[in-house]
């Protein structure tokens, strides 16, 4: 592959690229466990709808299709198990006769054995890291989709494009190795950054600005120094995933050192996760890394209805701006966002924060 390039992006004009697919409604489960019910879930299609008419409405209309999904992308970072798994899943439990959607029920926990099962409910609680995520008739062929367009996002800029927003729908950052969960299948950010390392890139930061924890993408990193991952998000003393996201969790082997959390209490305003922000840019532009990628989800929003930070709309623009002075390309990968009417804006004014620098 060509070097990737360092650039100035208040020297040109620069556009961005915005890959999407309508494969995504193929996802969209009745219900979510939540509160001891089934409800609506909170990570629903209209998300999606919302950031294309902003995406719209402000000019950033040059939409690019995905290729086909590249299996072996994927299996860089899944283990070829979990792949079949969820490949498999729906038909297995539908096989079963269930009337519902497949949702796990039983965990192999402390003490029992790590083995997978044959059955769907044991396969089910194998791979799950949490439960509220159903698996439906068209979810793979989502999950496919979604990761297709990390990879096609990728394909962009490593041709050359400076910069891409890869719109993801279903998330990817609590996919770990073989896990699902937390509404996630396959990692579509950590998918992008291995290619771009399979690509020629020597190191690859990821910046998850999502309200959560990425669990999967530190996961799947965790033992690397090729790339350096450092997330912003809720403490997981108080907010989802609950368990991964500590600060004390700096990576092992040669990884010890490239693994970067900043638990942050409830309540927290702009003001101090900004400073925990300049810190990971900090850290990531000591990294010397050849491209940036960004788990950008923004339930990091005062008015998300799961999330506990109080960013206001036009903080996204501010850091947009503070993610474009690392000069690096950088592919935007889309996470959560729940507060579904202010979706669009909130993730659009990162964008644009970002071009206009
Ligand atoms: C996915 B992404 C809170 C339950 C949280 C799952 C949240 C998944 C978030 N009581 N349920 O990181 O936006
Ligand atoms: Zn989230």
């Amino acid at each position: 592959m060509h070097r990737l390039f360092r650039f100035n992006l208040s020297d040109k004009i620069i556009k961005m690229k915005t890959v999407l697919s309508e494969d995504h409604r193929l996802h969209f489960p009745k219900g979510e466990l939540f509160g001891g019910q089934l409800v609506r879930p909170f990570e629903c299609p209209e998300r999606w709808d919302h950031v294309v008419n902003r995406l719209k409405a402000v000019g950033l209309d040059d939409f690019v299709a995905p290729g086909d999904f590249r299996r072996d992308g994927a299996t860089r970072v899944h283990s070829e198990n979990f792949v079949a798994f969820l490949e498999s899943a729906w038909s297995l439990w539908a096989k079963e006769g269930f009337e519902g959607e497949a949702l796990p029920s039983v965990f192999p926990a402390r003490r029992m054995r790590q083995r997978e099962p044959d059955h769907i409910d044991g396969k089910l609680g194998y791979y799950a890291m949490a439960i509220e995520t159903a698996i439906t008739e068209g979810t793979w062929q989502a999950a496919a989709a979604s990761a297709a367009i990390a990879q096609k996002a990728s394909d962009l800029i490593l041709a050359g494009d400076q910069c891409a927003f890869a719109l993801c729908r279903p998330p990817g950052h609590h996919a770990g190795r073989d896990l699902y969960g937390g509404y996630c299948f396959l990692n579509n950010v950590a998918i992008a950054a291995q290619q771009f390392i399979d690509n020629g890139a020597k190191r690859v930061a990821v910046l998850d600005v999502d309200f959560h924890h990425g669990n999967g993408t530190q996961d799947i990193f965790y033992n690397r120094d090729d790339v350096l991952f450092a997330s912003l998000h809720g403490d997981p003393k108080d907010a989802f995933p609950h368990f991964l996201g500590y600060a004390d969790e700096t990576g092992e082997g040669p990884g010890e050192g490239f693994n970067a959390n900043y638990p942050l209490a409830p309540g927290t305003p702009y003001s101090k996760w900004c400073t925990a922000l300049d810190d990971a840019l900090r850290r990531i532009s000591a990294f010397d890394a050849d491209a940036l990628m960004v788990s950008l989800g923004v339930d990091t929003f005062e008015n998300d209805p799961i999330s506990f930070f109080k960013l206001k709309s036009d903080d996204y623009i501010d850091y947009g701006k503070r993610i474009a002075a690392l000069n690096l390309p950088t592919l935007f990968v889309m996470e959560g966002g729940y507060a579904v009417e202010e979706i669009g804006i909130n993730t659009v004014n990162v964008l644009t924060g970002f071009l206009e620098n």
